[in-house]
């Protein structure tokens, strides 16, 4: 029993890891161990011998069982030391700084236009921006060989080869939405259409892709007066003072009659001042949807009419945030975007005035 003892005590003292202390525990007082095989020697003992052996044998499992607990625990605990040598942690030290973002003036000035045509009571309808010829032309009244499609300057995609069908284009407006939610909603309806726009076009003040906002009212009896004032009132809005308006007679190929709106304004040393002065900036095209147009769109002209209206987002945040040149909006320069970005948290709405 004393080598058992001193077997089992030396072993366990020298257990390196957790599964060295397992395979110890059953070789000694697992069911099949070498303390289970001595107890059944006990039944071959005289009553006397039993007496003696048999506690002798149960402290000595005590003694190995304890053995093997304290091993276990002094290894646990000098792996935890180990962790926490190579984990160690200094809570105390400064945090890494993260630069704040900022909100894009056309994603800001599309927040704000969007929110004073809601309040007029304009939902927002958006679409595809890889269209069809159909919706981007033909729907509008710009047949094939209309000069609008020359002038539009319009990406087309590339058709595999002996595939005739014409190619589709990225939209040159966001006309097509227009098309497509009077397709599915009919009249009456009241939409505007915020999104991104393609011209094969770029200068000062062109890139290739643009935004805008266009805008869609039917009913029975809307007229040009009903398109007057919801342009006026969402300038007056917008750019936070009473804006004089000019309509002036155009044509578009979607719209008849059409209306060209500039705005009053000043320049002072090359820069524009929206609402006073004498001279006038053209923001934006309008007037009373083309039948034709409606009949495109599913709905009959003998009984709805409505006004449509295009404004260039761009442009809005050029004039009312003064920022000079529309290409540095997409050049995606940080120090620009720190600039002339918005906080998140500084943003104006429509109820927090949206002047800056
Ligand atoms: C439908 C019917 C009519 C939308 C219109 C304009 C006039 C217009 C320009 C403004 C600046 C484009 O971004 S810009 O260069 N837009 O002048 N847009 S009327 O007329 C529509 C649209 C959809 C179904």
């Amino acid at each position: 029993m004393d080598d058992l003892r001193d077997k089992y005590i030396g072993l366990i003292a020298d257990a390196a890891d957790e599964a060295a202390i397992e395979d110890l525990r059953v070789q000694a007082v697992g069911k099949k161990g070498e303390i289970a095989l001595k107890m059944r020697e006990l039944g071959k003992m005289t009553p006397e011998e039993r007496q003696v052996m048999g506690p002798k044998l149960n402290a000595l499992k005590d003694e190995i069982n304890s053995a093997l607990s304290a091993k276990k625990s002094s290894l646990a605990d000098a792996a935890l030391e180990e962790r926490l040598k190579t984990e160690w942690l200094d809570v105390t030290l400064p945090g890494r700084g993260r630069r704040q973002g900022s909100i894009h003036p056309i994603s800001q000035v599309t927040e704000e236009v969007t929110a004073i045509f809601a309040d007029m009571g304009f939902a927002v309808a958006e679409g595809p921006q890889i269209e069809t010829d159909w919706y981007n032309f033909d729907a509008l009244n710009i047949p094939g060989h209309h000069p609008a499609r020359a002038e539009m300057d319009t990406f087309y995609t590339h058709r595999a080869e002996g595939d005739n069908r014409p190619p589709h284009v990225l939209r040159t407006h966001t006309s097509p939405v227009q098309i497509r939610s009077m397709e599915k909603t009919g009249a009456p309806t009241r939409i505007i259409c915020p999104g991104r726009v393609y011209r094969a076009d770029y200068d000062q003040t062109h890139t290739p892709m643009f935004h805008q906002v266009e805008g869609l009212a039917i009913d029975k009896d809307i007229s040009m007066a009903n398109l007057k004032w919801v342009l006026e009132e969402f300038l007056t809005a917008f750019f936070g003072t009473t804006v004089k308006t000019r309509f002036r007679a155009s044509h578009f190929p979607f719209t008849e009659p059409s209306a060209e709106v500039d705005i009053q304004c000043s320049w002072e040393d090359g820069s524009v001042k929206v609402g006073e002065g004498d001279d006038w900036l053209e923001v934006l095209g309008s007037g009373m949807v083309h039948p034709k147009v409606l009949a495109a769109g599913g709905i009959d002209a003998n009984e709805y009419q409505g006004f449509a209206f295009g404004i260039g987002i761009d442009r809005l945040a050029m004039l009312k945030y003064g920022i000079p040149d529309l290409r540095a909006f997409f050049d995606s320069d940080l120090r620009w975007l720190r600039h002339y970005g918005f906080a998140s948290l500084d943003q104006p709405t429509l109820h927090g005035g949206l002047v800056r």
